[in-house]
Order: structure tokens, then C-alpha cells, then sequence
């Protein structure tokens, strides 16, 4: 059976799901800086620190057994694709926050995800917090593939059919998530630096500073 792409997006445009200036894709283009690490379960931590009340460093083996979500959600990259529909299990901070197994500081506004090799990507803690934001270890069922960022991501994703000034493009989502800082200031990340927008709001077409 052809599947057709632009007939697809056409119903996505008219279910308020396709933001200005994208076009959908059944691919899943791989879009990174530097080189794919590589993952050793032995020495992998995932550490909470900054402007929280109990600093956290989890192993591998611990981290996986934090209580697991499954969410469904359209990505936007800001090189004008947009993929609908896609299933992401993982961790939720939301969850960890609910559950108060993160307990920020009041004066925590900023979370900074860092992850190998030194790249950084910064989001406000409401959208960390809320359901666009996943600790994701699996992408379709399977664990994610080493080029989107296995074995953890971060990912934003849009919720299908609820619009919100939380929703950002693709790029704010760490692959290769090493950590969270919880912090008091926005630290502008790697893409933020080279010059795309600190916002990224997709409904606002907040591509570039
Ligand atoms: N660690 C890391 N994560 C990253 C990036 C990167 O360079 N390094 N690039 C970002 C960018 S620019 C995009 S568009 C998305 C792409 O995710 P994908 O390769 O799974 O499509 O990853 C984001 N996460
Ligand atoms: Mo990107």
C-alpha cells in the first residue's frame, strides 16, 4: 500500500496539527553534532542537581525501574519537518516531581539537560514539567537507536490536537541524557548559542534569535 505523504499532511493542516512553515515526513531524519557515544551500563549515571532539595545519581539498572510512561506525540524539527504520531515510552518528570522523587527549590525555573560530551539544551521548568517532555528509553516499542540518542533522550513532543505556547521544536530534546539541573537562571544551550531561538515556540515560528 502507498502511503500518501501529502495527502497526510493535508489532513494534519486541517486538524490544526501542521505549524506554519512545516511539512510532514514519514522518516525519521537523524540530526545531531559530533559523534554517536557510546554507552557503557557500567560507568552510565544520571544525575538531578542545581536548585533541588536532594541531589540524585542514578545507575542504569536503578533509573529503569523509576516509574515508566507511555505518551504519543507530533515532533517538529526546526529544518521544517514534522513527524505525527509517534510513540515514546520512558520516564516522566512530571511523574518524579508528582511523586516527589525530584523536589525542586522554589527559586528553580530553568532545567538544563546535559548529556555526553558536553552538549547542553535549556527549557523552562514548566515545560519540563508538564506532559511535552519525556526521559525517553523507547521509540516504537523498541529501545531508541544509538543515532537518536540511546539509551536515554530527552524529548519534547507536541500533544496531538492541544495547541500550547509550552510547545517547542525537536532540537530542545537531549540525546545522549546524561542529567538535569534545576536552575535559578536560563542557560542558553548548544543550538542555543549557534543561534536558534531560546523560546522555540512551533506555533510562533521561533526558529532563530
Ligand atoms: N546530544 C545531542 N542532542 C541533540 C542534538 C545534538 O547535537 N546533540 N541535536 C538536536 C537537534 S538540532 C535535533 S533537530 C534533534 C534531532 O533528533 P533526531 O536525530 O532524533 O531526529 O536532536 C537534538 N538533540
Ligand atoms: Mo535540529
Amino acid at each position: 500500500m502507498m502511503i500518501d505523504r501529502k495527502e497526510l499532511e493535508q489532513s494534519m493542516q486541517r486538524e490544526n496539527r501542521l505549524p506554519p512553515g512545516q511539512a510532514l515526513t514519514l522518516k525519521f531524519p537523524v540530526l545531531h553534532y559530533g559523534p554517536v557515544p557510546v554507552f557503557d551500563p557500567q560507568t552510565w549515571t544520571f544525575r538531578v542537581f542545581g536548585e533541588v532539595e536532594e541531589e540524585k545519581i542514578w545507575k542504569w539498572e536503578e533509573f529503569q525501574r523509576l516509574p515508566h510512561l507511555k505518551v504519543l506525540y507530533d515532533l517538529h524539527c526546526v529544518t521544517r519537518w514534522s513527524k505525527f504520531d509517534t510513540h515514546w515510552e520512558g520516564i516522566s518528570v512530571k511523574k518524579l516531581l508528582d511523586e516527589k522523587i525530584i523536589v525542586p527549590k522554589p527559586g528553580a525555573k530553568y532545567v538544563i539537560q546535559h548529556a555526553e560530551n558536553g552538549f547542553t539544551a535549556n527549557l523552562p521548568v514548566e515545560v519540563v514539567a508538564s506532559e511535552r517532555f519525556l526521559l525517553a528509553t523507547h521509540f516504537e516499542g523498541e529501545p531508541i537507536s544509538a543515532e537518536h540518542g540511546y539509551p536515554l533522550r530527552g524529548v519534547v513532543g507536541a500533544l496531538p490536537g492541544k495547541h500550547s505556547h509550552l510547545d517547542v521544536y525537536l532540537w530542545k530534546g537531549a540525546k545522549w541524557l546524561r542529567g538535569l539541573e534545576f536552575s535559578k537562571v536560563d542557560r542558553p544551550g548548544f543550538w542555543e548559542q549557534a543561534g536558534y531561538h531560546n523560546k522555540a515556540d512551533i506555533w510562533k515560528e521561533q526558529r532563530f534569535g
